[in-house]
This record gives structure tokens, sequence and C-alpha cells, in this order.
């Protein structure tokens, strides 16, 4: 029988990731979409004649019990989220009730329709904001610098909760930022990536960010959805930051940005106060031990791999040479 799994946040970034992986192995992908006034498939283009979509929103629980009692799906990843920090702190209760509420509202519906069901929760880095310890693993105790990570410890320690209250197999990867050429625009690296594709033609000469001295532990979006899959295989439900174990500021991102096509980021980059957030997380690097020792999991790609291969393929899509985010 093939497994079926259902995925939340399809259109997103590693929703598209992580169905090309299910697909690969040989899984019913069923995809959960909220309605839009348009619809907006450009990640997942050129597989969605292989999904089956399914008409949801975490805002409404009847109808997160309505897709799972017609797709029965033996795993479901939780990847739905209002995903961007620093819309968090202008949208603080919607970015609760999605990022927060949203992961009770789903957890309640497996409980309700099918507690054998395997639950993934899209669980992040940035609940350890202001980090107290370098670097961080499953145990450093969380400290969140923003409505989005304050909601993610909230998903985080209620998807723990579930898994005790009620025995489901629901596990969470705390996962370190990861890119990739189907990155949404307003994040750092695709935003550096396009301005840099954008200046390199002649169609812009500035780019304006904010704070070049954050450090981040950036990898391969590709190499991340493998660490989800994993980690539901496993016959006991845990908890797993997945990382690179490397971490690196926005400026050297610039600077391999720039130095890859030509260019000298001091000449095109200008800080711009309003991308500044009320609070910042000024450091993050993962130790992705337990990931490699119990998943068996590797990231793949290098930091300066991932920066040419977004530049690249921002190059290529303003030329014309790619139509969609489908690619690599
Ligand atoms: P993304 O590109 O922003 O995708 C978010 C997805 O959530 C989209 O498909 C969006 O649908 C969907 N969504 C938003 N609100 C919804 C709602 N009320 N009901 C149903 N769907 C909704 O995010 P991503 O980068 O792929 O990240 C996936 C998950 O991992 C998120 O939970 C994120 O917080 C978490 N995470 C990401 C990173 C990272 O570095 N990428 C690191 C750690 C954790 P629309 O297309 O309709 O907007
Ligand atoms: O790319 P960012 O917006 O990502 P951030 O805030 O780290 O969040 C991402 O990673 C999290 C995992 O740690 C995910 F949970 C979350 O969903 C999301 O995917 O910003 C990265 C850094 C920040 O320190 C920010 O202040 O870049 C700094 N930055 C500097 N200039 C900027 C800019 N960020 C953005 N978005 N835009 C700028 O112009």
């Amino acid at each position: 029988m093939k497994k079926r799994a259902l995925i939340t946040g399809i259109t997103g970034q590693d929703g598209s990731y992580l169905a090309e992986l299910l697909l690969a192995k040989d899984y019913d992908v069923i995809g959960m979409v909220r309605r839009t006034s348009t619809v907006n498939y450009e990640r997942i283009a050129h597989i969605q004649d292989r999904i089956t979509f399914a008409p949801g929103d975490l805002l409404d629980e009847a109808s997160l019990i309505e897709v799972l009692r017609e797709h029965r799906p033996d795993e479901v990843y939780n990847l739905a989220a209002q995903s961007f920090v620093q819309t968090s702190f202008s949208q603080p209760v919607l970015t609760g009730e999605t990022t927060a509420l949203g992961v009770t509202r789903l957890l309640d519906a497996i409980r309700i329709v099918d507690p054998d069901v395997r639950f993934y929760q899209a669980s992040s880095s940035e609940m350890f904001g202001k980090v107290v310890e370098v670097p961080q693993r499953e145990t450093t105790p969380l400290y969140p610098r923003s409505p989005y990570g304050v909601a993610k410890v909230y998903g985080h320690w209620i998807t723990i909760n579930y898994r005790e209250s009620y025995g489901l197999h629901a596990s969470s990867g705390m996962l370190f930022n990861h890119e990739s050429p189907r990155r949404g625009l307003e994040f750092v690296t695709r935003k550096i990536s396009h301005g840099v594709a954008q200046i390199k033609l002649g169609r812009e000469s500035e780019l304006r960010l904010g704070n070049l001295e954050a450090q981040r532990d950036w990898g391969f979006a590709g190499d991340y959805v493998e660490a989800m899959w994993a980690m539901l295989q496993r016959d006991e439900p845990d908890d797993y930051v997945v990382a690179t174990g490397e971490t690196h500021s926005v400026r050297e991102f610039c600077e391999i940005a720039f130095s890859h096509v030509g260019l000298d980021y001091d000449d095109h980059v200008v800080v711009d106060e309003r991308f500044m957030r009320p609070a910042e997380v000024d450091l993050l690097v993962g130790d992705p031990g337990k990931a490699r020792t119990v998943l068996g999991w590797e990231p793949q790609v290098s930091f300066r791999q991932l920066v040419e291969m977004m530049v690249d393929a921002d190059l290529a899509l303003l030329r014309g040479d790619l139509n969609d985010l489908s690619h690599p």
C-alpha cells in the first residue's frame, strides 16, 4: 500500500521541496491549500498534476477535521505558518492564531479523527532568540525575541504536550534558517540574491537592508526536508535540531553574493532603519549532532554553494531563462 502524506503549507518553500521528496518516495501527496483570490502554485507548478489538493485553513478547525476524514493520511507535516518574523511585529495576533493556535487545531483534529497519524511540527531556531547557549541544541532553554518566536515556542510545546498526553507520534524539528531559489522575496537571503541579479542586469543600483551583523546558520531547504521525513520514520517521536553547525553574517552573505557576479557589496548596499527589528536575534548556530547520529542526516550544500545557487537562479529568472520557481 502506498503511504499517504498531508502537507500543510505546500505552496511555501519547504512544502514544495517536501512534496518533491515524498513523490520520489512514491507517496500519495495531499496538499492543503487555503482560499486565495489568485492561485499561487508557482513553486509546485512542475508537480501539481501529481498532488491532490484539499481546501483547509489552520484558522478553521472544522476544515482540518474534514481534510483528515476525507484523505486519511498516514503522516501529517505541519509546515503552514505566518513565517515572516518582521510581519509578526505588526500582526502579532494573526501570527499567534496561525503559528501557535493553528498547531493545536491540527493536533486536536488528529486526536479526534485518527490518533495513529504521525505528525511533524515545523519548529524554529527563532525559539532560541536571545541565545543562552552556543551552539544551540535540543536542550537549550528557549528565549524567543519576536511574536513569531513566541508563537513557535507555543507550537513546539503543544506538540510535546499532545505526545505526552495522548501518546501521539508527534515530532518537532527545530530547524535553523534554510534557503533556496524558492525562498520568499522578503527574507534576507533571497532579497540579496534577487537584488544582486537586478543590479548586475542594470535594473537597480542599490540594495537597502537592515542589520548586516546578524548571524545565522543557513542551510539549503532541499536538504532540510530530508530530516523532516526521517523523523517520522523513527519508531519513537522526538525533537531534533536541524542545522549546519556554521554561522555567517548578513554582511558575509552580501560579500559572496556580489563578488560572485564581479561586484563589490560596499558599492551597492545601503543600511536602512526601516528593516531593523524592535528586538533582534543576533546569533544563531545549531548543533546538529543528534540529527546526525539518530537520523543519519547530513547537509549536502555548503554556505558558498547556497549563496551562488541563489544568485545564479535569480539571474536566470530575471533574464527570462526560467519562467517559474520550480527549479532547481
Ligand atoms: P513559507 O514559504 O512562508 O510558507 C508558509 C506556508 O504556510 C504557505 O504555503 C502559506 O500558504 C501557508 N499558510 C499561511 N497561513 C496559513 C493558514 N492560515 N492556513 C493554511 N496555510 C497557511 O514558509 P517556509 O519557509 O516554507 O517554512 C515552512 C515552515 O517551517 C513554517 O512553519 C516556518 O515557520 C517554519 N520554519 C522555516 C524555516 C526556514 O528557514 N525556512 C526555519 C524554521 C522553521 P499561502 O501560500 O497561501 O500563503
Ligand atoms: O531572512 P530573515 O527575515 O529570517 P529570520 O528572521 O532569521 O527568520 C527565518 O528563519 C527562522 C529560523 O531561524 C524561521 F523560523 C523563520 O520562519 C524565517 O524563515 O532575517 C535574517 C536576519 C535577521 O537578523 C534580520 O534582521 O537578516 C536580518 N536582515 C537584515 N536586513 C534582514 C534585512 N532581514 C530581512 N528580512 N530583510 C532585510 O532587509
